[in-house]
């Protein structure tokens, strides 16, 4: 694959839920060797270190189990701002850090992709949709709500306001299987590209990813990946807070990182959700880095594998 420059911008956001840790994330991959394995494939790396957020004053949320929102809404403007710093001049991985931190790095890539004149995708791995706002939140955890502030759904008034609305139907949800009520109500009178873990079971991984990908490179798309812990099976990546059975295979993982790979679209990643204090031996923050390593190249063999006679 051709040659990207790295950008690694540590985000330890841990106020989109109440259970800690979120925040020794971007540690936890330095630790797991993220840097080394992406110069290994040849690349590029530069290490922003850790980010802070913006200290900003909010009104009361009318919903008042909102968990931390002035904290929310800062780190939402420090990550809306440092991905289009990022963005032009390489690849920017965001290291989570909860959820919460989507909602300033998504923006900020579509801000980015708005100026360059280009459509702006998202791929959302993760066990839930998190299209919430803090009107239907019912945990009150605002890792829940990135996709309802980036697609510009009511009730975020605290926020800043948009610089880019992302289009519903350029997102594509893969590893589903954790819906709140008012988030199926408005998934399923929408045009978000649904692949639940059941439809992955009947059709694999690969045809609903490969149909959305084709999509992305006929309209000459950029293409931010979000990738939460909680979209692997809890039993390989068990450094989540929020485990939901059922989760996608190791290979089911590698097999997404490598098809995305072959297509040359991805321009921007997070890797969210990670919480190192529930870690089994850095199991999930190596899989994490092993992950990333396969969307940016690494490889047992170049395709096609079948052995010459
Ligand atoms: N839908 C639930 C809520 O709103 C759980 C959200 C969990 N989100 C994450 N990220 N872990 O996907 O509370
Ligand atoms: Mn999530
Ligand atoms: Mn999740
Ligand atoms: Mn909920």
């Amino acid at each position: 694959m051709t040659q990207k420059h790295c950008i690694l911008i540590g985000a330890p956001v841990d106020c989109g839920k109440r259970r800690r840790g979120c925040l020794m994330g971007p540690d936890a991959y330095r630790t797991a060797g993220i840097a080394e394995a992406i110069t290994e494939l040849g690349h590029t790396v530069e290490d922003l270190g850790n980010l802070a957020p913006r200290q900003v004053d909010v009104p009361a949320p009318k919903n008042d189990k909102v968990h931390k929102l002035a904290e929310n809404v800062g780190w939402t403007l420090t990550l809306m701002e440092a991905a289009q710093e990022a963005a032009p001049r390489g690849m920017p991985i965001f290291m989570g850090g909860d959820h919460a931190l989507a909602s300033g790095t998504v923006a900020g890539m579509a801000a980015h992709a708005a100026k360059e004149g280009r459509p702006f995708f998202a791929l959302w791995l993760d066990a839930h949709s998190d299209i919430h706002t803090p009107d239907t939140t019912d945990s009150g955890n605002l890792h829940g709500t990135p996709v309802g502030y980036v697609t510009g759904r009511d009730g975020f008034d605290a926020y800043p306001p948009l610089p880019a609305k992302v289009e519903s139907r350029n997102i594509c949800m893969v590893g589903l299987r954790s819906v709140d009520a008012p988030e199926h109500a408005i998934l399923v009178d929408g045009d978000v590209e649904l692949v639940d873990m059941r439809r992955i079971d009947e059709e694999g991984i690969s045809a609903p990813l490969q149909a959305f990908l084709d999509r992305v490179e006929a309209e000459n798309g950029m293409l931010h990946v979000s990738l939460d812990v909680d979209f692997l099976d809890p039993s390989i990546a068990p450094a989540v807070g929020t485990t939901v059975p059922g989760g996608a295979t190791v290979r089911e993982g590698h097999l997404v990182m490598e098809i995305l790979s072959d297509s040359g679209l991805v321009t921007s990643l997070d890797l969210v959700e990670l919480n190192p204090f529930l870690d089994d031996r850095g199991k999930t923050a190596n899989l994490m880095v092993d992950l990333t390593a396969s969307l940016l190249g690494r490889r047992v063999f170049d395709r096609p594998t079948r052995s010459k006679k």
